[in-house]
This record gives structure tokens, C-alpha cells and sequence, in this order.
């Protein structure tokens, strides 16, 4: 029996959980499958210089398939015990690594530090904040593939963002201490997204790709500095009605 406030205490103090078999076997190889059909029909956006291929409208185009991660049971607890009815999805990407992939040190939510300076301005705004649900469809491990994160990287304002030296930043990062996730096939990573955090495979021929869901607290506005583009309003709420 999982004691869902213990999780909640470990997401807020470490910046991510582990939720393992978030997924059923079934669930996690009909999701594998369909990522990889989305390949070879040229669904992609594109596939960026660190080996990472980028698909934004899977949800709009199977939603049988991909609908059932928003909000999934196994992730409920822990998005509704953070935000609420406040949760939204802001939005849905999937991912392949095709070939070699090491992901450059970034932040989902790069504006979270700014943002929270600004909002400490006003009397009513709260500061702005994101989780990520990365749901992933093969084993990583030691000498596959891993996701690590900065330890407490959520708590510490990294030097370099505003504006952003890159290098100086992922340096920064690189000299950090770290923890290393090896989630499995089936398994979640559920993460406050302004943590700075690398994947990778270590094998350069193993199959891996993921579901991302960027969930926010609302009020973000439009153009807030974070890596993905909202989906909208409308039906963007898993918990609204429960
Ligand atoms: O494991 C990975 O490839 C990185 C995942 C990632 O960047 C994310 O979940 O936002």
C-alpha cells in the first residue's frame, strides 16, 4: 500500500518520484507501438542536434491511444495532491532517441526563478509552476540509458539563465551533484519541470522513447519562458470535474 503523503513529501523535498509499472504491460506496449508507427508515418516535428525526436500532436491524433496518460490513476495521487483542480495540462509531446542521444542539461520552466520574483510584486499572483508526468516504454539501466536530475534542483536558482549563457549554464549543471534514474519500461517519472535534467542513453542502439505531459498551475501567461507552447484552455483540466 503506497502511503500517498509520504510520495507527496518526497516530490516536494527531491524535485521528482519514481512511480513504477505506472503503466500496465499492455498499456506500455500498445503506447510503444503506436510511438513507433507515429516514426514511420513522418509524424515528427523534427529531431534536434542532441538525438531527440519530438512529436506534439499524437494526443490529437489517436486520442484512444495517448488520452488515457492525462490524469493517468497512476499518477492522480500525486498531480491532484500537488495542484488540485488546479492542474492543467499545458501540453503533450512524445519522444524517440532513433540513434545516439545525450540531451543537453535544460529546464523545462526556465522562467519558474524570474517568475517567482515577479509574482512576490503583487498581492494577489501566485508564482507560476509545472510538473512533468514522463512515461517511458523501455528498461533504461546502467549501460542503457538513464535520466539524471541535479540533486534538490528545484530548490537551487541556477546561475547563467537571465539572460541564458548556455555553456556557463550546462558547465554549471555538469559540476553538480547528481541522482540518476533508471525508470523501466511501464514506469513514471513525475518531476517539478524547472529542475535541470538530462537523458541519455549509454548504449547507442537500444530502443527508447517517452510521453511527456507538462502539467501547470494556472495562471501561466501567454509566453512564459517555457519549452513548450500551451494546448489551450478548453478541456485542459483532468481534475476539474472530480
Ligand atoms: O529521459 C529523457 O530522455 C528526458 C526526458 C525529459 O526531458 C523530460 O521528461 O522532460
Amino acid at each position: 500500500m503506497v502511503n500517498i503523503e509520504s510520495k507527496l513529501d518526497e516530490l516536494e523535498g527531491d524535485g521528482f518520484i519514481l512511480i513504477e509499472g505506472a503503466l500496465s504491460p499492455e498499456e506500455t506496449e500498445h503506447i510503444r507501438q503506436r510511438i513507433n508507427y507515429a516514426r514511420e508515418m513522418g509524424w515528427e516535428e523534427g529531431l534536434n542536434a542532441v538525438g531527440n525526436m519530438w512529436f506534439d500532436s499524437l494526443l490529437d491524433r489517436e486520442p484512444e491511444t495517448y488520452a488515457p496518460l492525462v490524469g493517468h490513476p497512476s499518477v492522480r495521487p500525486y498531480l491532484k495532491g500537488m495542484m488540485g483542480k488546479q492542474c492543467q495540462l499545458r501540453s503533450y509531446r512524445a519522444h524517440i532517441n532513433p540513434g545516439p542521444y545525450l540531451q543537453e542539461w535544460h529546464m523545462d520552466f526556465y522562467g519558474y526563478w524570474q517568475e517567482k520574483r515577479e509574482a512576490a510584486k503583487y498581492r494577489l499572483t501566485v508564482p507560476p509552476i509545472g510538473i512533468n508526468t514522463t512515461f517511458f516504454f523501455q528498461d533504461n539501466g546502467p549501460g542503457l540509458g538513464h535520466l539524471k536530475f541535479i540533486k534538490n534542483g528545484h530548490l537551487i536558482e541556477p546561475p547563467h539563465l537571465y539572460p541564458i549563457d548556455r555553456p556557463k549554464f550546462e558547465a554549471w549543471c555538469e559540476a553538480q551533484e547528481h541522482v540518476i534514474l533508471y525508470p523501466k519500461a511501464g514506469d513514471c517519472v513525475v518531476f517539478i519541470n524547472h529542475s535541470p535534467h538530462q537523458g541519455a542513453k549509454e548504449r547507442d542502439d537500444m530502443e527508447r522513447s517517452n510521453v511527456v505531459c507538462h502539467y501547470q498551475v494556472t495562471p501561466m501567461y501567454e509566453g512564459i519562458w517555457h519549452v513548450s507552447r500551451p494546448r489551450g484552455y478548453e478541456g485542459t483540466f483532468p481534475f476539474a470535474k472530480q
